[in-house]
């Protein structure tokens, strides 16, 4: 039986201008005593709507907005099945993706695995609602110190790659 055990899901680009840009510019806000936001550098003000902000990033800038996530013990050696919502856009070439990494303190990558927004969204310049999962089996999750990192990208290819309510849910198999 699955079982939630660790919700993150976080409305860190939601909410009134003020808190929005709060949030967004303070560098690892540590919100729960757990995560941080990275790479808040990305985040912009809707050119359409000054009460929102939204990660946005082409194929120079590459590292868009997401968060860095210690990993409890109780996660460890399971199997996760990492769930990402958010809406996304891109603006010339839909190359952009969300990429899912354990890292250990020197940034040793114990697990990488991403998920391309093209096989799911093919228009241009539109908000689009995205949903993917990925399952972390426990042998990519060993027992060693170290934190899941959840971000947007966009390594190749021309325009933008935008994402606002960018939402994770860590549910253990
Ligand atoms: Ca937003």
């Amino acid at each position: 039986m699955k079982k939630v055990v660790y919700l993150v899901a976080l409305a860190v680009l939601f909410g009134c201008a003020k808190e929005e840009k709060k949030k967004a510019y303070e560098l690892d806000l540590d919100l729960t005593g757990e995560m941080m936001q990275v790479n808040t550098q990305t985040v912009i003000q809707d050119e359409a709507n000054a009460n929102n902000y939204y990660s946005k990033v082409d194929s120079l800038t590459k590292y868009g907005y997401g968060y860095k996530i210690v990993l409890p013990d109780s996660l460890k050696e399971k199997n996760l099945k990492v769930i990402i919502s958010a809406d996304v856009k891109e603006t010339e070439s839909v190359t952009g993706e969300f990429i899912i990494s354990i890292n250990e303190p020197n940034m040793n990558n114990l697990y990488w695995g991403n998920r391309p927004v093209g096989a799911q969204v093919k228009d241009l310049n539109a908000w689009k609602p995205y949903k993917d999962s990925i399952i972390i089996s426990s042998t990519q999750n060993p027992k060693k110190n170290s934190h899941l990192y959840i971000f947007n990208s966009k390594f190749s290819g021309g325009g933008n790659f935008c994402v606002d309510n960018f939402k994770v849910k860590i549910i253990k198999q």
